[in-house]
């Protein structure tokens, strides 16, 4: 079973991407995929257009583009609701302790990882980042 998770911007403009790697690999995960890129605003606003009209949508997608981000097709058992305890609550505040948002996250907004809350989810999201063949060419 696979998931996405995305080390967001403010992560990886603090230097963070490494040490929530070694986290992830500690927490079992296997990295089928990965990328380092800057999303476009359509690229954002289209990742995250559940999001649309909710309030904090236009700081979202803002920040999303803000600098590069890392997605990464994950898989480990139960990978998807297993990420989702290993990321932590979306505020930091509310996170429990040793989670990667605990850990490492500023705030509600800028907290340093996504993850896929579905399975459903989780294959839309692997696809938007990782072509059919690319995920192919490595296996998975
Ligand atoms: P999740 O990332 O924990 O699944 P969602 O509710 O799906 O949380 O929200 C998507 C992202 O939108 C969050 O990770 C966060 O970056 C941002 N966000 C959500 N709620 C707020 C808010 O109240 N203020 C600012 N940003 C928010
Ligand atoms: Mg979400």
């Amino acid at each position: 079973m696979q998931t996405l998770a995305i080390i967001k911007p403010d992560a990886i403009a603090s230097g963070k991407a490494g040490l929530i790697l070694a986290h992830l690999q500690e927490a079992g995960f296997t990295m089928n995929a990965a990328r380092l890129v800057r999303l476009t605003l359509p690229q954002a606003e289209a990742f995250y257009g559940v999001h649309k009209g909710r309030p904090f949508f236009a700081e979202l997608v803002a920040f999303m583009t803000s600098g590069p981000c890392m997605p990464l097709a994950l898989s480990r058992k139960d990978a998807v609701p297993h990420l989702r305890t290993v990321i932590g609550a979306t505020d930091p505040s509310e996170a429990a302790a040793g989670t990667i948002r605990k850990l490492y996250a500023e705030s509600k907004g800028r907290n340093a990882i996504h993850a896929s809350d579905s399975d459903e989810n989780a294959a839309r999201e692997i696809a938007f980042f990782f072509p059919e063949g690319e995920l192919a060419a490595l296996g998975s």
